[in-house]
């Protein structure tokens, strides 16, 4: 049955629907359908006028992202499109709510756009590494100007409805019947006779929007040198303004068709799917349900603490932070409270919105008050003693049912289950510093923990905002254990011969937005050097500035140093000359090292550690390990994380180099992971290993 069906109202109306859940996305049977469709409806003398409209939540959440990359079934988007804008009767878009994308395209090509108050409409192309490719660097600067049309193409983000209404995109905003508004509208432009078409915008271009226009596309590709798309989406916009739309809409869709081979959109459309598969636990099926979650709780006020409670009070549910002393507590609700004023000064929260955030959040001391809770999140020291007793406590305090959760970041969750009469309902909640802005949550599954536990983790993860991976029970589950990997080889390549400013700038220059050790002296260099010391792992640099006071940022000399409290390091001679004199310690003659070996040396480690956490079930899929660091630990998005970027440097190449780091070291850990090798000798990949 076609995805696209017509009815003809007795005003001779002809209202075509759209119905392809679960987002109306333009497949090829929806293209189809409406070109049959609007023939059919232009060539009925019975119909005086025509509606689009769709069915769900969504309007049309754009192109089938799916589709990208085979061959173009047709009738092509564009064509589509040109059908309903040179249509000899109007042709009105009802937007039920999100138009993005190819779905907001769609609705440009339509004579008018009628909108609900809780509409969102955009064209977020530009974050899967392509442009719009359907008309929109063309229509929309013809609609609202081509400085505001840029800026909302180069950012991505949708506008509302109210915007929509004050910068031209809507026609009108309308809480009643959409359909009726939408019709009447569609009416009215038939008996006018006339109807604005983009394509006879062309006028004369308003010189100060086209100046402003050039000033935010130089901007834009100057903060984004590693994006080609957005130089395309300048070029696109640019020659639609001097040469007209014909020009402007074939230089659009020849950059949409050469971006979407790019191997910066299949990383980007890669982590898009990743993102939403991340979400299905293998074995888990949909039978399973949901405990409620209508309070929850938090052990520790400190600043794990405290960011957690903020992100159960922004999603609206009630929270009891909970501290053992009062001046503890008190501390952490005004670290809470300092935050929200942070973010209401900074513009991006009302006052009204941080008061309502606050008024979720009820402080208590001790834990009897978590009595009623339906989650409690434990986020106290990292300890296993301290741990030990919260858990025991809470067996003895938490109502039946209650989900105890903890968020450590590297202990072993069974442990701390099994010091409750309850390991089915304990789980463990990673989140990331800072909690409340972080997105990623690392789910960690421990041996007995329940499956709806985990089906709960799951919707409140969506509930307050986080990007929720299920990861197993070892030491660092996927995030932490990993970054482990990459700290010993950067510790390495110091001693080795690199400085540094010097391993930092091939980091940076790779994509990330920190280097190892910036970011190692921005966390404080004693929490690893405390870890260490459980572990009985060694970093000669790191536990030789440590053992000297210097811990980074905080302490004003670490890495690097930080004069009068400065937050940007400066090289630091000593700390150069510590490096120097470990490497004579050593016997080793220190080298240089080229960035593209320094990011051989870290990384290579990181993706055979990445193959290990699959081998031992760490992590049910590839996909999820890129979920984890891009989200985590801001492993740039451009390259769609370690797993899909080793895929592309060729895992035969990395099995040899990481045979050669075995041998140089001695490190049996740096040998390639079996299941990395037979990738690499049977011409594998880790997204086949995923499918399968
Ligand atoms: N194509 C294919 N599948 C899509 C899709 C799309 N555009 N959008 C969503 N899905 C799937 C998604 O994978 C998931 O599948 C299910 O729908 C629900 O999505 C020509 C070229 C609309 C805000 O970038 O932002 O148009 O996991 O979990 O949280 O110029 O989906 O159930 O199997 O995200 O309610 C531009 C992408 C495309 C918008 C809804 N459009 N989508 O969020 O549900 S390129 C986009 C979203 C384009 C034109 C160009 C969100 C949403 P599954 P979901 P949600």
């Amino acid at each position: 049955m076609s995805p696209v069906r017509s009815d003809i109202t007795e005003a001779g109306v002809a209202i075509l629907t759209i119905a392809n859940p679960p987002v109306n996305a333009l497949g090829a049977a929806v293209r189809g359908g409406l070109l049959e469709q609007l023939t059919q409806a232009q060539a009925n003398p019975a119909v005086t006028a025509i509606v689009i409209a769709a069915e769900g939540k969504v309007f049309v959440a754009g192109a089938d992202i799916s589709e990208f990359g085979k061959p173009i079934t047709p009738p092509s988007l564009p064509d589509v499109l040109t059908a309903i804008e040179r249509s000899p009767k109007p042709v009105v878009a009802a937007i039920n709510g999100m138009a993005l994308g190819g779905g907001l395209e769609l609705a440009l090509a339509c004579h008018a756009r009628i909108v609900p108050p809780g509409a969102k409409l955009g064209l977020p192309e530009i974050k899967l590494g392509i442009i719009p490719g359907a008309g929109g660097t063309q229509r929309l600067p013809r609609l609202i100007g081509a400085a505001p049309a840029f800026a909302m193409m180069a950012s991505g983000e949708p506008v509302t409805a109210d915007k929509a209404l004050a910068n031209g995109l809507a026609d009108e905003v309308v809480d009643s019947d959409l359909l009726a508004a939408a019709s009447a509208h569609a009416l009215r432009l038939a008996e006018a006779g006339a109807w604005r078409l983009s394509g006879t915008a062309e006028g004369k271009v308003d010189e100060a929007d086209r100046a402003a226009f050039e000033i935010a596309a130089a901007d834009a590709i100057k903060k984004a040198p590693r994006m080609p798309n957005v130089k395309a989406l300048a070029l696109s916009v640019r020659t639609g303004l001097d040469k007209g739309l014909t020009e402007g809409l074939a230089t659009e869709r020849a950059a949409f068709l050469n971006l979407v081979k790019d191997p910066t959109s299949k990383a980007l459309r890669h982590l898009f799917f990743a993102e939403r598969e991340a979400a299905r636990v293998p074995g888990i099926g949909k039978e399973v349900k949901a405990r409620p979650v209508g309070k929850a709780a938090v052990i520790g006020a400190g600043t794990m603490g405290g960011g957690i409670a903020m992100c159960f009070a922004q999603a609206g549910i009630p929270v009891t932070i909970i501290e053992v002393k009062e001046e503890a507590l008190a501390a952490g609700l005004a670290r809470i409270r300092a935050n929200y004023e942070t973010s209401v000064k900074r513009g991006s929260l009302s006052q009204a919105a941080m008061d309502r955030h606050l008024g979720f959040v009820t402080g208590a001391v001790g834990m009897e008050a978590a009595a009623d809770a339906d989650i409690i999140v434990e986020a106290a020291f990292e300890d296993m003693g301290v741990k030990a007793e919260i858990f025991g406590a809470l067996d003895r305090i938490a109502k039946p049912g209650a989900i105890l959760a903890t968020n450590t970041s590297y202990l072993d969750v069974n442990a701390i289950a099994d010091t409750t009469s309850r390991p089915q309902d304990v789980v463990g909640l990673h989140f990331f510093s800072p909690a409340n802005v972080m997105r990623l949550l690392e789910i960690v599954r421990g041996a007995k923990t329940a499956p709806d536990v985990l089906v709960t983790s799951l919707d409140l993860a969506r509930k307050i905002g986080k990007l929720p991976v299920v990861v197993g029970v070892c030491y660092g589950f996927v995030g932490n254990r990993i970054l482990a990997k990459r700290s010993q080889a950067a510790e390495r390549i110091l001693l080795a011969g690199a400085l540094p400013h010097e391993v930092d700038a091939a980091v940076t220059d790779f994509g990330f937005r920190m280097g190892p050790f910036a970011m190692l002296d921005l966390a404080g260099l004693d929490i690893g050097w405390r870890s260490r010391k459980v572990t009985g792992v060694k970093a000669p640099v790191g536990d030789g500035l440590c053992e000297q006071g210097y811990f980074g940022q905080k302490t004003g000399r670490g890495f690097y140093r930080y004069p009068d409290g400065a937050r940007k390091g400066e090289r630091d001679p000593d700390t150069e000359a510590l490096i120097t004199r470990l490497s004579e310690e050593r016997g080793i003659v220190r080298r240089s090292f080229s960035n593209e070996e320094i990011i051989a040396r870290l990384m290579y480690p990181m993706v055979n550690e990445g193959a290990k956490i699959l081998e031992e079930g760490i992590a049910a899929r590839s996909s999820d390990i890129d979920v984890v660091w891009v989200n985590g630990y801001n492993w740039p998005n451009f390259t769609g994380g370690p797993m899909h970027w080793a895929e592309g440097v060729g895992l035969s190449r990395i099995v040899e180099a990481l045979e050669t780091f075995a041998a140089e070291t001695g490190d049996e850990s740096l040998q390639p992971a079996p299941l990395l090798r037979r990738l690499a000798e049977g011409s594998g990949s880790f997204a086949d290993k995923d499918a399968a």
